[in-house]
């Protein structure tokens, strides 16, 4: 049984949605960032960890890399050409788009109060939009990797969230209708709040 620390409105989601779509079981300790049960199992006290036996996974990427490979879903094969692709587009979102919307998530609320500069928030958001330009260039349709959805569609569509609740505004269309369909995924509308 795998548990899984971290709240799911934070990069946990993107375990859990994960968890939902291999439809193993777990169970998840909605741990904010810096908690007591965070450090723990964590000398940063970040978030996500996943737990497996005496196991700690540190990194969002890595259970899900870890996950996939284990239970044969959501990835090509270690050691393919495609699998190459796929990590490489999972790293042009890390760097491109999470890298992004963390570091104004840093200058909003993470950093000490005195080490912020809001005057880079503008910046932040024109570099989110062009770059999401750069990512739906190279999606191969209708997934990232083309037919079947794999670990980088997981990472771009929680930070699709993520910008929203963060005001990071996109008109690109494609990208629109891409997160609509990743987003009706029935694993994943098992985990939005019940109205
Ligand atoms: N690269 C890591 C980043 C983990 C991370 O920064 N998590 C955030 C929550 S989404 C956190 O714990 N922040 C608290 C902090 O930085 O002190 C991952 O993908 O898991």
């Amino acid at each position: 049984m795998y548990e899984v620390i971290g709240s799911p409105t934070s990069r946990a989601f993107r375990v859990i949605w994960m968890l939902e779509e291999l439809g193993v079981p777990y169970t998840l300790s909605p741990e904010q960032p810096q908690s007591d049960r965070a450090r723990e199992v964590n000398p940063s006290g970040k978030v996500p960890v996943l737990i497996e036996g005496d196991q700690h996974i540190i990194d969002s990427t890595a259970i899900l890399t870890y996950l996939a490979d284990k239970h044969g879903a959501l990835t090509f094969p270690a050691g393919t050409i495609e699998r190459a692709q796929q990590d490489s587009m999972t790293h042009l979102i890390l760097d491109e788009i999470d890298a992004v919307l963390w570091t104004a998530a840093r200058h909003s609320f993470i950093l000490p109060k005195d080490k912020r500069v809001a005057e880079v928030k503008p910046s932040l958001k024109w570099e989110y939009a062009r770059n999401l330009t750069t990512v739906m260039d190279r999606m191969k349709g209708p997934y990232l990797m083309g037919e079947v959805m794999t670990v980088p569609d997981i990472i771009l569509t929680h930070c699709a969230t993520w910008a929203k609740f963060a005001g990071f505004p996109t008109d690109n269309e494609a990208f629109v209708s891409y997160i609509r369909a990743t987003r009706a995924r029935p694993a994943f509308q098992k985990l939005l709040p019940k109205k």
